[in-house]
């Protein structure tokens, strides 16, 4: 009763592929219940009426020929015992129980207990089995239960707080970061870089030599030692998990090298829409789905958005380990690239000034490229959920390719998938703290004062004192935004360059401002002096003490 509505699930289309219906897994459990006891209840149905409404005889059920129990069963039963009725008498002593049909195959005493119009039941009843075996799919689709398989149920468990996933892990030693983003006091500025893991750092040219850079993210041995070596210099205050955004492509089954000298490299960028609903098709044939329509598969592919993160088993493996071996030294961030920049990537193939394929995508092929932001979005979201079971503690989205964009357009390309990530994420995972980096777009502060993200991380060319005030006039806070280029000073001087912004920013640190994490506007370069970031990381803890 259970697996054949299951089975149909899987042949009968979403009608409802939007997340907000979920699956049982996202949803209360009264709706799994109500479609067990549907299912249950339809199928006894069934076969009850079609056991009344078979003709019946009488049977005898006896330890000797004489005395016994009289039993009605469906006559063609009564016939069988009939015709064996001779060797079971012979074949069985008198002390066993003997069963004797009482009237035999004629139909002289045979009780037909329904007549006329059961007859017509009797053989509308297997057609009655069918709709009720069809409507107990249908509504059983129609919440998604079937689509739930264990792990998920397993995973329903982890999903309720980030409480739950903390008590796997070693207690956290160091919350600032997670403090300041609730709007706590904290008793030091908290300060995390980007790319603080990476080639400035001469022990990870050293382990990484010999290892392309993909396979170093696919092995969470070697993602977890990366993450931590900053550690082992740094006092820092939040890490963050040695991957890439392009991870997401390839999970799509897009092929991405990452080539020295040029960065990501795409095999096959799109260029035409065949091209994606081939992506669509091959991602739910690994899933089983063979026939999906093209005005289908988009949806289809939506309502599988969890089954293809499984792809990343790998990444959350390696945050597993690292916020581990981490030891509650300081949270661990998880991250993914936003929809709108992995479809600039998708797209483009390979790095560029012009942006003239994306530009291509976005203006001959709107409604086209609204639909792989749509899929784009529900992957990442589900990508976002898996890390905060792993154990990610704060998740940033990297909006790297806001400014391809003019602010009109990236309001209608990049911000409603911004949101739809956020949103997805933020239900399943209430209390996980989430930022957003539009990247060298001041303009994308504004809207995102209106948004799911708890803060925005911003680059230099914004004046970090407003955007601290205008976001925590809405309860939300900012991460910025000094120049990596005063890296290149002297050490003394990046100190002073950390005093000075924080200053003109937050007056002199009497108070510690709350709602802020310092980071650098953008990342670390290979050429910089890891002791310019120790030099910083010094300065920033200092700030506000006598
Ligand atoms: O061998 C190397 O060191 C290559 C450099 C490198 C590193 C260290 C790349 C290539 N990716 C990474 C790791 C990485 N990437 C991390 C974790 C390490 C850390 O930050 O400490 C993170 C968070 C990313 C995210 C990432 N990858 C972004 C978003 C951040 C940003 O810079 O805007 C982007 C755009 C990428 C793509 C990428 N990865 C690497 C390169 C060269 C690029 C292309 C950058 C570009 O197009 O300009």
């Amino acid at each position: 009763f259970f697996f054949v509505p299951s089975i149909m699930m899987h042949a009968i289309p979403p009608n409802e592929p939007d997340h907000e219906e979920g699956c049982a897994a996202h949803n209360p459990t009264w709706k799994a219940v109500a479609t067990v006891a549907f299912c249950t209840l339809s199928m006894t149905f069934a076969v009850v009426a079609l056991l009344h409404t078979t003709e019946r005889s009488t049977v005898l059920v006896s330890p000797s020929l004489r005395h016994g129990t009289r039993l009605q069963v469906p006559r063609a039963i009564a016939m069988q015992l009939d015709a064996r009725h001779p060797p079971l008498l012979s074949g069985y002593p008198s002390s066993a129980s003997r069963v004797r049909a009482l009237n035999s195959g004629s139909s002289t005493q045979s009780t037909k207990i329904f007549q006329g119009g059961q007859e017509a039941l009797r053989i509308l009843s297997p057609l009655l089995f069918v709709l009720a075996l069809i409507g107990a799919a249908v509504f059983a689709r129609k919440h998604k239960f079937a689509a739930c398989n264990a792990k998920n149920q397993d995973n329903l468990a982890l999903m309720v707080t980030t409480a739950e996933v903390d008590r796997k892990f070693p207690p956290l030693k160091n919350d600032t970061v997670l403090k300041a983003i609730k709007g706590e006091e904290v008793d030091r500025i908290p300060i995390w870089v980007m790319r603080q893991t990476g080639r400035y750092l001469p022990e990870y040219r050293e382990f990484t030599k010999d290892k392309e850079f993909f396979s170093r993210c696919r092995s969470p041995e070697v993602a977890c030692e990366l993450t931590l070596q900053p550690f082992r210099r740094f006092d820092l205050d939040a890490g963050i998990i040695f991957s890439d955004i392009l991870v997401v492509p390839q999970a799509l089954g897009l092929q991405v090298s990452m080539v020295r000298g040029m960065g990501p490299v795409f095999a096959r960028p799109l260029r035409t829409k065949e091209q994606w609903l081939k992506v669509e098709r091959d991602m739910l044939s690994r899933y089983g789905v063979t026939d999906a329509s093209p005005e289908a598969s988009a949806d289809l592919c939506i309502s599988k958005a969890a089954d293809f993160a499984d792809a990343l088993g790998y990444v959350y493996d390696a945050i597993t380990l690292t916020r581990t071996k981490l030891d509650g030294r300081a949270p661990l961030i998880g991250f993914t690239g936003s929809p709108w920049t992995l479809f600039v990537y998708v797209t483009e193939g390979r790095k560029t000034k012009s942006y003239t394929q994306v530009s291509k995508w976005v203006h001959c092929e709107e409604e086209f490229s609204h639909r792989i932001l749509k899929v784009m979005s529900h992957v990442c979201a589900q990508y976002l959920i898996r890390q905060v079971e792993a154990g990610a503690q704060i998740l940033q989205v990297f909006d790297s390719h806001a400014n391809v964009l003019p602010p009109k357009e990236w309001a209608q390309f990049s911000l409603p998938y911004l949101n739809m990530v956020a949103e997805i994420v933020k239900k399943e995972c209430p209390d996980i703290p989430m930022i957003c980096l539009p990247k060298n777009a001041h303009f994308a502060v504004d809207y995102l004062t209106d948004s799911p993200y708890d803060m925005v991380s911003i680059d230099p060319t914004l004046d970090l004192g407003e955007v601290h005030r205008k976001m925590t006039a809405v309860g939300k806070g900012v991460q910025g935004n000094m120049a990596p280029t005063a890296l290149y000073a002297p050490k003394e001087k990046v100190s002073e360059t950390v005093k000075e912004t924080l200053e003109e920013a937050f007056g002199d640190g009497s108070v510690l401002p709350k709602r802020y994490i310092f980071n650098l506007g953008s990342g670390m370069n290979p050429d910089m002096d890891p002791e310019n970031l120790g030099a910083i990381v010094e300065a920033v803890h200092d700030f506000g003490k006598k």
